[in-house]
């Protein structure tokens, strides 16, 4: 049995309750996770709140002590499993928006890479901004990208890496394009924990983003810039 089974989650002050889900969401307890997101938006939380406080930082303490050795890959997949069905309810509240749509995105993790959480995140927010998103998942080849990119003609291709090792991959997408001329069509964004602003440049990135509000600022500023060029060569 573990110590939630024997708490009260409704009892307990926001701050107990978080840092409750941080426990819960280290021992991998989807139910619990649940209940907790659930209490928190009848709170009166925002959902991005309950995503970040309760459900991103818990990941961030899980991640530490998977990289310490301390958690093994079976139990940190509980977790992340928890981390989904909280995710799942928050979804559709965030995607609530009557904002007219941005612009499209077609998203994927890399070959090789099989972590989508963050991934997702990014997804969620896109779409909360008024994005239209093409989720690929996980593991994609070069091929799959383009495949996306011809069906669904999007403004924008995300990329997701989290290992060193697969990171490099982007660069293998980003030249398929250049060599097929369809590089320019696209404004290329990346992510993931190891990469940062320098690796973007390098492989030919339009921009590194650090986390998902920055994908989504970043997202809208090169649209903005998209839509004023359009225009600019309307009036010309
Ligand atoms: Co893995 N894993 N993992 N893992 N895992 C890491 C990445 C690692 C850093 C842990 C560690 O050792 N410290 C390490 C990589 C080390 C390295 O490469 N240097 C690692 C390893 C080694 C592995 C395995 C090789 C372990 C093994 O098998 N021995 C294996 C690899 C499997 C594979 O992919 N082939 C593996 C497996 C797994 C699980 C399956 C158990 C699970 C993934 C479950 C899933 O995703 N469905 C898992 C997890 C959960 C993690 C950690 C703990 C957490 C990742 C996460 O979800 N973070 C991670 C530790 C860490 O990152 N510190 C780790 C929360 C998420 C919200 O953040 O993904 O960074 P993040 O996304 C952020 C930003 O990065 C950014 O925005 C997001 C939201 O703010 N972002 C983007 C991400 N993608 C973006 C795309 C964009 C824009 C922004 O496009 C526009």
């Amino acid at each position: 049995m573990s110590d939630s089974d024997e708490i009260d989650l409704r009892a307990l002050s926001d701050d107990d309750l978080v840092a409750q889900m941080h426990d819960d969401l280290y021992d991998g307890l989807k139910e619990e996770i649940e209940d907790g997101v659930n209490i928190l938006l009848e709170r009166g939380w925002a959902p991005y709140d309950v995503l970040t406080d309760a459900l991103v930082e818990g990941m961030r303490i899980v991640g530490v002590d998977f990289r310490d050795g301390i958690l093994f890959v079976p139990e940190v997949l509980l977790s992340a499993n928890a981390m989904k069905a909280g995710m799942g309810i928050l979804r559709p509240l965030l995607a609530e928006t009557d904002a007219p749509k941005m612009g499209k995105m077609v998203i994927g993790t890399v070959k090789g890479d099989i972590h989508d959480i963050g991934k997702n995140l990014v997804s969620m927010m896109m779409e909360g901004a008024g994005f239209e998103v093409i989720d690929i998942g996980i593991n994609n080849p070069v091929e799959n990208y383009i495949a996306a990119l011809q069906e669904h003609e999007p403004d924008i291709l995300g990329m997701s890496a989290l290992l060193t090792t697969t990171m490099p991959y982007m660069k293998v997408v980003i030249d398929a394009l250049q060599e097929q001329g369809l590089r320019d069509k696209y404004i290329v964004l990346v992510g993931g924990a190891p990469l940062n602003e320098e690796f973007g440049q390098a492989v030919g990135a339009d921009a590194y983003c650090r986390d998902a509000a920055v994908a989504v600022e970043t997202a809208k500023d090169f649209m903005r810039r998209r839509h004023n060029l359009r225009a600019a060569a309307t009036v010309g």
